[in-house]
């Protein structure tokens, strides 16, 4: 199965095995069942439409056909790196390639996003599949928005108001981008990466694409009232340090948080 021909393009990469096709439910499921069937480390699986594309918690993920790119990972970690180091390899490895081409305000806003000029083009996805108390894969699945009409409009039911608008690579280029050469400077990135992801050298790398360092976020986390506090720096198992108000530094993880500026709170 490869209907979007991405075999012969990709064949030079080191990746598990490749698979694609024009429309299915969500990449990071179809993942996870190829996980529990075998599916090798760094096996890839993309689609060129969505119907069912998942963000975190119960939010969805907008993609339409001939537009996007939408693809997991069957990841197979042979050390144990911490899980939230894995949304920061796709991240890291989308904001390279975003800067490759150009877009030099490219950055990571921790956990999960990938900013051009301050808007969201990317979103990634990382869950974990588990035998008894054994990682058995990482699925790392990651949405970005090449051509405009990727972009959610205001009246799809998934859409939320966000101080980060959602783009595309296009729109904030201005420049036509195709997009399976795209996937590729992505793939070539991550598969650098990867190899690597245990490493300092890869968190420093990381830290030093985050949005917001230095700058006061609102953090945002389940239903309590959200924290006001600084982001300082991320640790070397992912999780971020900030500074509250009260000068107290705390580490946040991964998980159902949300960074918002101070100043676009009431929005
Ligand atoms: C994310 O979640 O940003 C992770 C998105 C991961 C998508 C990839 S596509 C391949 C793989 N297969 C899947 O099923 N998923 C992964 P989160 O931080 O929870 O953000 C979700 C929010 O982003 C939604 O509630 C919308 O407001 C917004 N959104 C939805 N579609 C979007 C899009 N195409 N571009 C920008 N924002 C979008």
């Amino acid at each position: 199965m490869d209907s979007l021909g991405l075999r012969g393009r990709l064949s030079d990469l080191p990746l598990g095995e490749i698979r694609s096709c024009a429309t299915i439910g969500s990449t990071n499921d179809y993942a996870a069942e190829w996980a529990a069937q075998g599916a090798p480390d760094l096996a890839l699986v993309a689609a060129d439409e969505q119907t069912a594309g998942r963000g975190r918690g119960q939010r969805k993920w907008f993609t339409p056909p001939g537009a996007a790119l939408a693809f997991s990972l069957v990841l197979r970690p042979k050390t144990l790196a911490a899980v939230t180091r894995f949304s920061g390899l796709g991240a890291l490895a989308v904001c390279q390639a975003l800067q490759a081409f150009g877009g030099e305000t490219a950055c990571v806003k921790w956990p999960n996003d990938v900013l051009l000029n301050g808007r969201k083009t990317c979103g990634v996805l990382v869950e974990t599949s588990w035998l008894g108390n054994a990682l058995s894969a990482v699925i790392l699945g990651i949405g970005i928005n090449i051509a405009s009409s990727a972009v959610p409009p205001d009246d799809w039911p998934g859409h939320h108001e966000r101080p980060f608008p959602p783009t595309s690579v296009e729109a904030e280029l201005g420049r036509p981008v195709e997009r399976f050469v795209f996937l590729r400077a992505v793939l070539e990135r991550l598969c650098d990466w990867y190899p690597r992801v245990g490493e300092e050298a890869f968190v420093r790398a990381w830290e030093g694409n985050l949005a917001l360092r230095g700058e006061w976020v609102l953090i945002y986390s389940g239903d309590s009232d959200p924290l006001e506090a600084q982001v300082l720096s991320l640790n070397g198992d992912g999780s971020l340090n900030v500074r509250l108000r009260s000068g107290e530094q705390v580490s946040l993880r991964d998980g159902e948080i949300h960074l918002r500026p101070v100043d676009s709170s009431s929005k």
